[in-house]
C-alpha cells in the first residue's frame, strides 16, 4: 500500500517544512508497513527533503518536464529531481490536462523519461462527469491509460485512478466504483507488461479519514493519491493508518 499526499500549489516555506516535520512524526509508526510519500510545491523540493531524510517518507514531485535539459523556461528536468532526492513524481494529474492543455502523449514522455532518471511516475488517469454519465468511463480511461504509456517499456510505475468529478469536489467515487475501474486498470497493466498485475494502482480524489478504511477494503486498491486532507498532518496520519 501506498499513501501519497499530494500539496499541490499551496504552503509557504515555513507550513511545507512544518508538516513535512509533522508528517515524519505521526507517520513514524506507520511507515515499516505502509509506503508513504509527500509531494510539496517544487520550491520546497529541497527544504522538505532535508526534513525528511533519515524517516520513513518519501519525497514526490507534482510534475517534471520529460527534457534533460535545455531551453525549456520555468520547467524542472528529472535529472534535477533526482539530484533533489526526489523518489516519485506525479504526471499527468487532470488538473495539468485540464488547466495546463497536456496531452496523455506528452504524459508518455514524462513517464519514460521520469524512469531513464530513477524516477518512479505516479500515472494519473480518470474520467470527466459527463464521460461517465454517457457511459464512457471505463473505455476513456482505459485509453487515456494506453497512450499514456505509448512506448514505456516495463519499468517502476504507479497508477492512480482520479475520477475529475471526484477531485477536490468532496464527491467520492464510491468503492464499489472505484473497485470495477481500478480491475479494469489492473488488466490493463497485466496485459501491457509482464508482471503489470503487480503494479501499484492508488485512489485520488476527496479522500478522507471518514472514507478511507471502506476505499482500502477494496482488492485492487493499493493505496491513495490525497489532496486536501494531506495537508492535515492528523488527517493524513489518519488514513495512512487506514492502509494499514
Ligand atoms: C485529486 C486529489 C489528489 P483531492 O487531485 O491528487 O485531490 O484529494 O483534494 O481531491
Amino acid at each position: 500500500m501506498l499513501v501519497a499526499g499530494n500539496w499541490k500549489m499551496n504552503l509557504g516555506h515555513a507550513d511545507a517544512v512544518g508538516l513535512a516535520a509533522d508528517v515524519v512524526q505521526v507517520t513514524a509508526d506507520a511507515t515499516d508497513a505502509v509506503g508513504v510519500a509527500v509531494c510539496p510545491p517544487a520550491v520546497w523540493l529541497d527544504a522538505v527533503a532535508e526534513r525528511l531524510r533519515d524517516s520513513g517518507v518519501r519525497l514526490g514531485a507534482q510534475n517534471v518536464h520529460p527534457e534533460e535539459s535545455g531551453a525549456f523556461t520555468g520547467e524542472v528536468s528529472p535529472p534535477m529531481l533526482r539530484d533533489l532526492g526526489v523518489h516519485y513524481v506525479i504526471v499527468g494529474h487532470s488538473e495539468r490536462r485540464q488547466l495546463f492543455g497536456e496531452t496523455s502523449a506528452f504524459a508518455a514522455e514524462k513517464v519514460r523519461s521520469a524512469q531513464a532518471a530513477g524516477l518512479v511516475p505516479i500515472l494519473c488517469v480518470g474520467e470527466t462527469l459527463d464521460e461517465r454519465e454517457a457511459g464512457d468511463a471505463e473505455a476513456t480511461v482505459l485509453d487515456q491509460l494506453a497512450a499514456s504509456l505509448d512506448g514505456v517499456e516495463a519499468g517502476d510505475l504507479v497508477v492512480a485512478y482520479e475520477p475529475v468529478w471526484a477531485i477536490g469536489t468532496g464527491r467520492t467515487a464510491s468503492p464499489e466504483q472505484a473497485q470495477a475501474m481500478h480491475a479494469a486498470i489492473r488488466g490493463a497493466l497485466a496485459d501491457r507488461f509482464t508482471g503489470g498485475d503487480g503494479i501499484e494502482i492508488l485512489y485520488g480524489g476527496s479522500v478522507k479519514p471518514g472514507n478511507a478504511a471502506e476505499l482500502f477494503a477494496q482488492p485492487d486498491l493499493d493505496g491513495a493519491l490525497v489532496g486536501g486532507a494531506s495537508l492535515d498532518a492528523e488527517s493524513f496520519a489518519a488514513i495512512v493508518a487506514a492502509a494499514r
